[in-house]
């Protein structure tokens, strides 16, 4: 049976990155592809910014590849992870050899918990100037992420695993996440640390080498993955993984970078390695390995777009990508 992967380009570079990505996923195996709208552009156009099709599409398909949203990012990215039973996002941020990078003995994987936390999306103006936002911490998605963190962890061969939290602040929200996430590693016999987060952005930023897996809430994960995209050369390096049970979303961490939108300069990288994330989900393990070397053997080699110190289009990028799949 062909596999359906929803494709849901988005905005701003969202509409270059992901049509290059889908260029490498179709030289390496035949899946069928079901097109969607979502973002800015598509509410400027119907209202909406994600049309009800596009979320029924995404609970249908085996897996989702989605670009960036800018504005509209809420309505259609949290959305999105919703209909694919999305509770995990995994972002990898490794520095690659060709690649200028600030630290570059960074691994890291940030196990981001993605369902909650001040993402939940309950804010209000309760009175003229004065705004509030709520948030959510259940024992359920803190113990899931846990569970998934750690055997991630495990699995992987990551020796350090760091829990992020701010449970000296926010002593109930927190509190519970942090003493869930106990509780599981306790379980399960793992070995970590705790960091409280703003400490472990200083200490990422200066001994990156020192940390592996890091199981963050919500908020945090999102912050402390872009300042690892900058320890290793930027955004348009890292790619994600929306993970549910057994649906999935995929998507590079970057967002629309509407500054070089449309002059086709982006760096695919960060689409190409969600889409390699993408055919790991489908099964697809070797073909996944072969997009990953293919894409270290680039960034070793060039061509570089612009990002990166090159001035290499996107297009340039992808035809490397693709050239060196058989190396
Ligand atoms: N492709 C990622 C993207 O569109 N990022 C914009 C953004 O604001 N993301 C928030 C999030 O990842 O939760």
């Amino acid at each position: 049976m062909t596999e359906t992967v929803l494709v849901v380009p988005g905005d701003g570079i969202g509409q270059e990155v992901v049509p290059a990505a889908v260029e490498v996923l179709a030289s390496v195996v035949d899946l069928e592809y079901v097109e969607a709208e979502a973002g800015d552009a598509t509410e400027a156009a119907t209202g909406e910014a994600l049309p009800a099709e596009t979320y029924r599409l995404a609970t249908e398909a085996d897996a989702t590849l989605f670009g960036a949203a800018g504005e509209t990012a809420a309505d259609v990215i949290l959305p999105l992870r919703e209909a694919v039973g999305s509770f995990a996002n995994l972002r990898p941020a490794r520095a690659y050899p060709g690649v200028d990078a600030l630290r570059p003995e960074t691994d890291l994987v940030f196990v981001r918990e993605n369902t909650e936390g001040v993402y939940a999306g309950i804010e209000s103006e309760i009175a003229a100037g004065v705004t509030t936002l709520t948030r959510v911490v259940t024992e359920d998605a803190s113990r899931r992420i846990a569970e998934y963190g750690f055997t991630y962890a495990e699995e992987n061969g990551y020796a350090s695993v760091t829990v992020a939290h701010k449970a000296n602040v926010m002593r109930t929200t927190d509190g519970l996440f942090l003493e869930t996430v106990r509780a599981v590693g306790d379980e399960l016999g793992a070995d970590y640390d705790e960091a409280l987060m703003d400490a472990l952005a200083m200490h990422l930023l200066l001994r990156p080498e020192e940390y592996g897996v890091v199981i963050c809430p919500n908020l945090a994960g999102d912050v402390l993955s872009d300042l690892a995209a900058g320890l290793v050369g930027g955004l348009g390096l890292l790619p994600s993984a929306n993970v549910g049970a057994d649906n999935a979303l995929f998507e590079p961490v970057h967002g629309t970078a509407p500054d070089i939108a449309g002059e086709g300069v982006a760096n695919p990288t960060a689409a190409i390695l969600s889409a390699a994330m993408l055919l790991e989900h489908l099964g697809y393990g070797e073909e996944a390995t072969g997009v990953r070397r293919s894409v270290e053997a680039v960034l070793a080699d060039g061509p570089h777009t612009p990002d990166l110190g090159g001035d290499a289009t996107t297009t340039d990028v992808t035809a490397a990508v693709i050239d060196r799949l058989g190396d």
